[in-house]
């Protein structure tokens, strides 16, 4: 073939939708090391090291797209994105095999910020805070801190079941329960799981589920059916319903759907669920009977709940979810009665975490999407982060387009694109199609 592509394979288009990145790769070495200072710039926290961040995270993401170890310096030659910095900490590995730099990083401070921002509901800001005052461990963060925010109580109460990582079976199985009864309401529904998993992954921190009907309109209503379906059957354990935000001139003006920006504005929910211990071992069993066991005791948050708008366990918000028709509506007043006579039962989420119990606590996002954005959301919501920003980058720089997970908006002919299909989506982009396990960044 044509000799320069022989000798030369290093040239690596700019940006990561232009090429292919898999979880497994060639350089893991080099790209622990990037990503850690990635980390710890990013929990430091100022403008100055978001950028840092980002490139450390660039050039991190061109030495997992490279086919072959690196093995000397002269390799980077022709590469984009890796900057002085980078090409330092490179060097320093390809010679003694380890970073020093990267070793006094992770440093005390560096530790405690890692656990402390795993827990649901805390950013680096509070993470701060608590090291400030002394604190280290988790244990201190209990029985310390009092929240008004749902996400942090019940993150709190639940660290040890939301940071041992959720494995492809469990996922399969959420999946399988949140599908059962979403075409029960929904005959038609499509139903699709997002995030790492897509993307190959076979663990992640929570289960993301994307949700649409071909059938324009039809998926108004589903979200609100479904979570008063899933509580019904005490599968719950916390959650907030996010209305949708979305209007058709978000497409071009809103600076939260930008590259930088991850968000939306699809009606969501991000919340907690119960799954029983064993389903991992056999995710096509049906566990309802053993969940509605699970589900006899009714939870209370703890701390001052302040956020009632936001929060819905049973007991903290049981008319949330607000259901469209009668039959749910009688049934939802049944509900609240039992819940009225169950209140000597309400225990905290502290106290029900540690109960004896059968079941482990996960995160789950499901988010609605009409069908002319399904595609969009699909790309924007299997990732990864850096592959977004990326896509969106070129988007905007390299075609004047404006892409979001609604929707790509031609800023030059001042129309938008309409996609069937993810590889339309591609198209439109004038990109080669990029596989989702291809999109690890
Ligand atoms: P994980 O769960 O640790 O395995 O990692 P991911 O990649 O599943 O990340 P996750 O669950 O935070 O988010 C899934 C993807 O969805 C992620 O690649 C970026 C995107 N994403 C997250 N939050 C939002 C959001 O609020 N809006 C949009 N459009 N995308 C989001
Ligand atoms: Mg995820």
């Amino acid at each position: 073939g044509n000799e320069n592509s022989g000798r030369n394979p290093l040239i690596l288009p700019e940006y990561a939708c232009q090429r292919a990145t898999c979880l497994k790769h060639f350089n893991h070495k080099f790209t622990k090391a990037l990503e850690i200072l990635q980390k710890h710039a990013e929990l430091r926290d100022n403008e100055r090291d978001s950028s840092r961040a980002l490139a450390f995270r660039r050039a991190s993401c061109v030495l997992k797209s490279l086919p072959f170890p690196l093995t000397s310096m002269s390799q980077l030659k022709n590469l984009t994105n890796i900057g002085d910095h980078c090409k330092r900490v490179i060097q320093e590995i390809l010679e003694d095999g380890e970073c020093r730099e990267v070793n006094e990083l992770q440093d005390d401070w560096f530790q405690k910020m890692v656990v402390f921002t795993n827990i649901f509901g805390i950013g680096s800001a509070t993470a701060k805070k608590w090291i400030e005052k002394g604190w280290s461990t988790i244990k201190e963060a209990q029985e310390g801190y009092i929240s008004s925010d749902w996400r942090v109580r019940w993150g709190l109460a639940f660290h040890t079941d939301l940071n041992t990582p959720v494995n492809l079976q469990e996922a399969q199985y959420i999946q399988q329960i949140v599908r059962k009864e979403a075409e029960t309401i929904l005959p038609g529904i499509i139903l699709q799981i997002t995030g790492g998993f897509r993307r190959g992954k076979e663990e992640g921190h929570d289960v993301d589920i994307l949700m649409t009907h071909p059938e324009e309109g039809k998926e108004v209503g589903l979200l609100a059916r479904l979570l008063q379906r899933l509580q019904n059957k005490g599968i719950i354990l916390c959650g907030n319903l996010e209305k949708s935000t979305y209007s058709d001139e978000m497409l071009t003006l809103d600076s939260k759907l930008s590259a930088k920006g991850q968000l939306d504005h699809f009606e969501k929910w991000l919340g907690i669920i119960k799954i029983p211990h064993s389903c991992s071992e056999n995710p096509a069993m049906d566990y309802s009977g053993s969940l509605s066991i699970i589900s006899s005791c009714v939870h209370k948050g703890t701390g001052c709940s302040v956020d009632n708008s936001t929060c819905c366990t049973a007991s903290e918000q049981p008319l949330n979810y607000q259901p469209l028709n009668l039959d749910e509506s009688l049934d939802l007043e049944s509900k609240a009665k039992k819940q009225k006579l169950g209140t000597e039962n309400e225990i905290s989420p502290m106290e029900l975490a540690k109960l004896d119990r059968n079941w482990i606590a996960r995160r789950v996002d499901l988010i609605v999407s009409p069908y002319d954005q399904y595609f969009y959301a699909l790309v924007g919501w299997t990732g990864n982060k850096q592959f977004n920003r990326d896509i969106r980058t070129y988007a905007q720089r390299e075609l004047g387009m404006k892409l979001s997970s609604h929707g790509l908006y031609d800023l030059n002919k001042n129309c938008a694109l309409p996609a069937r299909s993810e590889k339309e989506v591609f198209q439109n982009m004038k990109l080669q199609y990029i596989e989702p396990w291809e999109r690890n960044c």
